[in-house]
């Protein structure tokens, strides 16, 4: 618990300074061609080449940082310092000046030498160690892009700074560079080394670094189990493979057929020794205590003697000719 509160204190430490820009920050692609002073209230800054996650195609951007020059005691030089470079080309051997590059000038103009130290070409994804400094109170960045393919670019710290005797607001670097105090213990690397911060956040920073690290592994793993999990479910599923289980499962015989009024086989009581459970008593047809079918009902009659209107009987014809007339056309010959 100690540890992940103090992992939490350096996280809030990094929250905080990226809400209130301390150091502040600047984008060198929204200042092209322009000229970027350092005041001497300001101790660092950090310069990054796009605020987007990469920058752009054809780019062909100059920069210009100086440091204010308001007396003789003033920070009038500048030391950088390498935070990330990702300037990827098509030649792994080394940098292509007909791909993407940068250029970093000991002076306000591209026409100076590169400042001591650093390559005339930068590029690749392994950022300069340590610090560099100018000679004077300016550097000047030059990017350029081509037509294909780019990447995250780079991000500066660009600390004024005197040699001599320090004041009691500064900080002496290891390279007896002068610079303001208020860069001590802001979890940023000003003196290109870890001395300009305190042992406290280095110790913090560095457990920070280890739980957010356990934390990722941690994160990849349980998405593995859980899509292979998944991946595993949704091919038993589909049928195509018959899952078994770990220990063999008995399996039940299905139930024998009994024909009505028989003994079922193998269970002839008396044919052999020993103990035999009773028959089972035949299941007749229907079954006694079934329901169905329904009891014999008595034919109905017709016509039904609860009948309402039974039809009358029908009348017993009249004979031809009639009684009282036999013979009608005359008697036969002799009567
Ligand atoms: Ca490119
Ligand atoms: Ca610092």
């Amino acid at each position: 618990m100690a540890y992940l509160g103090l992992a939490i204190y350096v996280i809030c430490l990094v929250v905080i300074s990226e809400i209130f820009a301390i150091p502040p920050k600047y984008y060198m692609d929204q200042r092209c061609d322009k000229t970027l002073t350092i005041g001497s209230s300001t101790p660092s800054i950090r310069l990054d080449l796009t605020r987007y996650s990469r920058y752009e195609n054809r780019m062909n951007c100059r920069l210009t940082v100086r440091a204010s020059n308001i007396s003789a005691t003033s920070r009038t030089r500048l030391m950088l310092v390498f935070r990330k470079i990702d300037i990827k080309g098509s030649d792994f051997f080394g940098c292509d000046e007909s791909d993407d590059v940068l250029y970093i000038h000991d002076g306000s103009s591209t026409s100076d030498p590169p400042v001591k130290g650093l390559a005339r070409v930068l590029c690749g994804e392994r950022e300069p160690v340590g610090s560099y400094v100018s000679t004077g109170d300016s550097l000047t960045l030059r990017f350029k892009s081509d037509t294909w393919n780019t990447d995250d670019g780079f991000k500066l710290l660009i600390t004024p700074f005197h040699t001599g005797s320090c004041l009691g607001s500064e900080y002496r670097c290891n390279g007896g560079q002068c610079i303001s105090g208020g860069n001590k213990c802001d979890n940023y690397r000003q003196c290109g080394e870890s001395i300009d911060e305190c042992e406290v956040t280095r110790t913090l920073s560095w457990i920070a670094g280890v739980v957010v690290g356990v934390i990722f592994i941690l994160v990849i793993i349980g998405l593995g189990v859980f899509c292979l999990r998944r991946f595993l479910r949704r091919r038993n599923n589909s049928g195509g493979v018959v899952k078994y289980s770990a220990a063999p499962q008995p399996v039940t015989a299905p139930p024998m057929y009994q024909q009505p009024g028989s003994v079922p086989p193998y269970q002839q009581p008396g044919t052999t020794p020993g103990y035999y459970p009773p028959a089972p008593e035949p299941q007749g047809y229907p079954p006694q205590n079934a329901a169905y079918p329904p009891p014999y009902q008595e034919p109905q009659g017709y016509p039904p003697q609860n009948a309402a209107n039974p039809p009358p009987y029908p009348q017993q014809p009249q004979g031809y000719p009639p009684a009282s007339n036999p013979y009608p056309y005359g008697a036969p010959m002799g009567q």
